[in-house]
């Protein structure tokens, strides 16, 4: 569990850069106390007590009880509340060594700061209004982010792509209370027909919205999560060789024996911005050991969750049942047909495999060297051309808490609807859109519990 007691006294320091050797190394500082902090380890032409907003100082720091000289450094003061958690901030940039990053950091803490819990900057953000709850997600994200498309997709949330939508449908939640509390208040006015059919259009317009966001996620979780392919095949038609190659790394075990692939092996890849999960099975055939067996059944788990399936075939062999049966069992999928070895194959056969593809397109490479690789990616990339359209046209994708928010806004939504049509009384019909006003206020982070909060900020690490 994450800290989450708030408390604004404490002002909070942490290294936010990553532990290890580079050029330079961040201490962030942030609550009421920072500037006097700095000021207590500065020694420079202005303390930062007295510098402007958003200036660098060049100095030094020094331990502030001995005096003794830690190291040169560039010191950036920015005051309350223009900074990234509201508060005021000072970002000490000193050299990039783990020593020296460390010993610049106990200094503050020597001067009054306390060591910052992980994500407790953003959590201060957030507890200060400079982001909502879906904003602070999505810097994790952004950290997080694998592709180009993933960025994109995070920088979007970042900006309040969401958080501006949600409002949008807080707002006429927000109207439609308002007009049931004034029946409330006044019950002797007669509800006429007409608020009724009102309040029913800005419900189901409402639920068309949540509709919206909801057919969002799928593609938010392939975005998050990368865009699955799996390679399947029988044994030895060259499947952890294809892995490889596309990875250009040595992940999976090759060998010249047949299934030496019995676990399903999945890597993550940045195919030209899309994010690719790749994933490496082990042969369709079902076999005497039973760790294989244990395999093929994870190999057929992988393929019904499959965006993409690449079926591999070995055209230095004739095509036999085991390619048939391999071919039938793919053909309910997303699949493409692969022609492997072609470096080593006989015209004969490949045209044998094809004539078993019928009128499905397929591609002829070579794992092994490499060949036609950039084709097979390219094809790749255009069965998820839908997911960068998607993104182009639509810029938000929810996540799994967004999701479960919205399932039940929709939820008592439906409720306030059926109140509505069995006429029963405005409090009842109130009471259910305040419910979904209170479950759309968790997506933002107005109505959020502890719990909630504590997930979402241990997913952060310390100084972010
Ligand atoms: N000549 C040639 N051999 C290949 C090619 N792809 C894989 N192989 C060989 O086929 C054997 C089986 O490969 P592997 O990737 O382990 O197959 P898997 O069982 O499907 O994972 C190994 O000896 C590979 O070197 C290829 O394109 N050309
Ligand atoms: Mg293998």
């Amino acid at each position: 569990m994450v800290n989450l007691d708030y408390c604004p006294e404490d002002t909070i320091a942490a290294i936010s850069t990553p532990p290890g050797e580079g050029g330079i190394a961040i201490v962030r500082i942030s609550g009421k106390e920072a500037l006097k902090v700095a000021a207590r380890v500065f020694r420079g032409k202005v303390s930062p007590a007295k510098a402007k907003s958003h200036t660098v100082h060049l100095g030094r720091i020094v331990h502030p009880d001995s005096g003794g000289k830690i190291d040169e450094v560039l010191l950036t003061v920015m005051r309350s509340p223009k900074t990234y958690t509201g508060e005021e901030v000072v970002e000490i940039n000193c050299h990039g060594g783990l020593l020296v990053s460390q010993k610049v950091l106990e200094a503050t803490i020597w001067a009054g700061a306390r060591l910052a819990h992980p994500g407790e900057f953003t959590l201060r953000a957030f507890v200060n209004g400079r982001l909502d709850l879906s904003q602070a997600e999505a810097v994790a994200e952004i950290i997080r982010a694998k592709s180009d498309l993933a960025l994109k997709a995070a920088l979007e949330q970042l900006a309040g792509e969401l958080s501006s939508r949600i409002g949008e449908m807080r707002g006429k939640l927000i109207d439609l209370l308002a007009q049931l509390e004034a029946e409330i208040d006044f019950p002797e006015e007669e509800i006429e027909e007409m608020d009724a059919a009102l309040s029913l259009r800005a419900i189901a317009a409402l639920k068309g919205e949540c509709e919206r966001l909801l057919d969002s996620y799928e593609v938010g979780q392939t975005l998050r999560h990368g865009f699955s392919v799996v390679i399947a095949g029988r044994t030895n038609v060259g499947k952890s060789s294809l892995l490889n190659k596309l990875l250009e790394s040595e992940r999976a075990i090759v060998t010249p024996h047949p299934g030496t692939t019995r676990d399903v092996i999945s890597e993550y890849l940045d195919l030209s911005g899309l994010p690719v999960r790749l994933i490496d099975t082990a042969g369709l055939r079902p076999c005497s050991g039973e760790i294989e067996n244990l395999g093929i059944l994870k190999t057929r788990e992988e393929i019904e969750k499959a965006d993409l399936v690449l079926l591999l075939f070995d055209a230095s062999e004739k095509p036999n049942e085991e390619d048939k049966e391999a071919f039938r069992t793919i053909s309910g999928y997303r699949f493409l047909p692969v022609i492997n070895k072609i470096d080593i194959a006989s015209q004969e056969n490949v045209e044998a495999l094809e004539r078993e593809f019928g009128n499905q397109s397929s591609m002829r490479i070579s794992a092994l060297y490499g060949t036609n690789l950039d084709i097979l990616k390219k094809a790749i990339r255009e069965s998820a051309s839908f997911l960068e359209e998607w993104h182009e046209q639509r810029l938000v994708s929810i996540n799994t808490r967004h999701r479960e928010a919205l399932l039940r806004v929709e939820e008592s939504l439906l409720s306030a609807e059926k109140a509505i049509n069995e006429h029963l009384s405005s409090e009842f019909i109130a009471a259910e859109v305040r419910s979904s006003l209170n479950h759309l206020g968790e997506i933002v982070g107005e109505t959020v519990d502890e719990e909630i909060l504590s997930r979402i900020f241990e997913k952060f690490c310390i100084g972010k």
